[in-house]
């Protein structure tokens, strides 16, 4: 079991920043990791989006964090929310629709004393909570691609938590309960167990998407939004954060997810806005850009610089 901290602490048990990071694998092949084996030409689209990510990781060298906690829409799990349960994974991740752009050698760290808080947590609010122990795991391209975007260099330990299927099985009503839920159940494990944490919610805004790839995939001439209604939604969703209408936000956000196909369905941003307390704080936005016809924006809470937090 964890420990209690002093909670009056201004650097030690908070939550620091909170991202969106969304995890087109797209971006991963065009950045060309050496843990990546597909190779990109790098003259491809997003450019709007990789320049966005690196103008978010410039930001966060501004701050000091212990753990980067990211909540992934791609590790779809049937019963509850499953978290990251070993201390040490590694092996090949492969994107299931994706295999020609991302097949990541992955070698990640996992905080798993915080993990079991958040499980503990999460249990006190009577969500259904479970603990991934197989150390054979197969990490997904949702956590390993936001994570890497975010701080290429792999060097904090990672919690990484699962999407229950609640929108899908029961409403998007229900579904918003329980991410608020866990977000909460997030917060409070971070405060106790003395982190510095980063949080990623690891999601798309409008997520209609082609169905078919063009033969060189880096084309920028095929990447454009989907239709004028998904990109009215996202204009309008961004606007929200930028003016840190975020109780708003949530308020719209089952309409959001039926009437843009949102992967926010997946519970990924209203976690982060649970975890944060729904804040009246706007968001930088720090690129927005397509990936396949969906809605990608790049945003960061600066919580840290934030005087007033309600
Ligand atoms: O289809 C998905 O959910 C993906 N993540 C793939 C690519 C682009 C998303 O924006
Ligand atoms: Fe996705």
């Amino acid at each position: 079991m964890y420990s209690a901290v002093n909670h009056n602490s201004k650097t030690k048990g908070r939550i620091v920043r909170g991202c969106l990071a969304p995890h087109p694998p797209h971006l991963v092949f065009a950045a060309n990791p050496p843990q990546n084996e597909p190779q990109a030409s790098g003259a491809g689209a997003w450019q709007g989006l990789l320049a966005g990510y690196a103008a978010m990781r410039r930001s966060l060298e501004a701050a000091e964090f212990d753990v980067v906690i990211v909540h992934t829409p791609h590790w779809k799990t049937r019963r509850g929310h499953h978290l990251l349960g070993v201390e040490h994974f590694k092996g090949l991740s492969v994107d299931p629709i994706f295999p020609n752009l991302f097949r990541f050698n992955f070698d990640l760290h996992i905080d798993v004393e915080l993990a079991e808080a958040i499980h503990a947590e999460g249990e006190q609010r009577g969500l259904v909570m479970s603990m991934m122990r197989n150390p054979e795991f197969r990490v997904d391209y949702g956590t390993i691609t936001s994570c890497y975007l975010t701080r290429p260099a792999f060097d904090l330990p990672i919690v990484a938590i699962s999407s229950a299927r609640s929108y899908f099985d029961y409403s998007n009503e229900v579904g918003e309960r329980e991410m608020l839920a866990l977000g909460e159940a997030t917060k409070i494990a971070v405060e106790k167990t003395g982190r510095r944490a980063l949080l990623l919610a690891s999601c798309s805004l409008s997520h209609r998407h082609f169905t078919e790839e063009p033969e060189d995939p880096e084309d920028p001439a095929f990447e454009h939004i989907y239709n004028a209604n998904q990109a009215k939604w996202d204009r309008h969703v961004l606007d929200l954060i930028e003016r840190g209408c975020n109780r708003q936000l949530l308020d719209e956000m089952p309409d959001f997810m039926e009437q843009s196909a949102s992967e926010c369905k997946d519970g990924s941003l209203t976690w982060l806005m649970g975890a944060m307390d729904v804040p009246q704080l706007g968001g930088i936005v720090h690129g927005y850009g397509t990936v396949i016809g969906t809605g990608n924006a790049v945003v960061e809470w600066r919580l840290d610089q934030a005087e007033v937090q309600v």
